[in-house]
């Protein structure tokens, strides 16, 4: 009988914390869309991201007047980027200079970005594009964020990405 009543228990115990957690990223899951300046736009699902190289990355910023230490983990930005083909002009030397991404969110807030940051052989700040937080699936944030080592203040962590679009920046 007490045993019972102890089962019982934690099937509830269980069931609570399944319901508190987000829900789990399936393969075949929209994340957002890429798109302006690529070789290939379009829509990408969770196991496009599960196909680059995964990052893991301690990162500690203020967010609404606190700082706090996050595990994020996910793809770097260049990787997606560089995945879906950045188009650059060969005749305009280091075009790749003049690029900007822009990365919006569902709620329409953005954050840009310049690829002279992004890219490995100039800023090569390892901007993440993020599917899950201190070993959980992003729960009112996702199910992509970005997250950004550097930054201080998370401003630029843009949350519930709808769109990454590489734009011509300065012409
Ligand atoms: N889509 C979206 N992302 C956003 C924001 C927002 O308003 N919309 N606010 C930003 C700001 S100002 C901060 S400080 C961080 C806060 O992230 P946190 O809730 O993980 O601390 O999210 C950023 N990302
Ligand atoms: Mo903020």
């Amino acid at each position: 009988m007490k045993q019972r009543h102890l089962c019982a228990a934690l099937s509830l115990l269980a069931a609570i914390i399944v319901s508190a957690n987000a829900q789990a990223l399936e393969p075949g899951d929209d994340v957002f869309v890429v798109s302006g300046q690529v070789e290939h736009p379009k829509r990408y699902k969770y196991s496009d991201l599960l196909a680059l190289p995964k990052t893991q990355q301690n990162i500690t910023y203020y967010g609404g007047g606190s700082l706090s230490t996050t595990a994020f983990t996910g793809v770097l930005l260049w990787d997606v980027l560089n995945a879906a083909g950045i188009v650059l002009d060969p005749l305009i030397k280091n075009d790749i200079l003049r690029r900007v991404v822009v990365v919006t969110g569902t709620d329409g807030y953005k954050s840009v970005f310049t690829l002279g940051e992004l890219a490995p052989n100039f800023g090569g700040n390892q901007v993440m594009v993020v599917y899950a937080a201190n070993g959980a699936p992003l729960d009112t944030q996702g199910p992509t964020r970005i997250a950004v080592p550097t930054d201080k203040q998370g401003g630029r962590f843009v949350s519930n990405i709808a769109t990454i679009k590489v734009t011509r920046g300065l012409q």
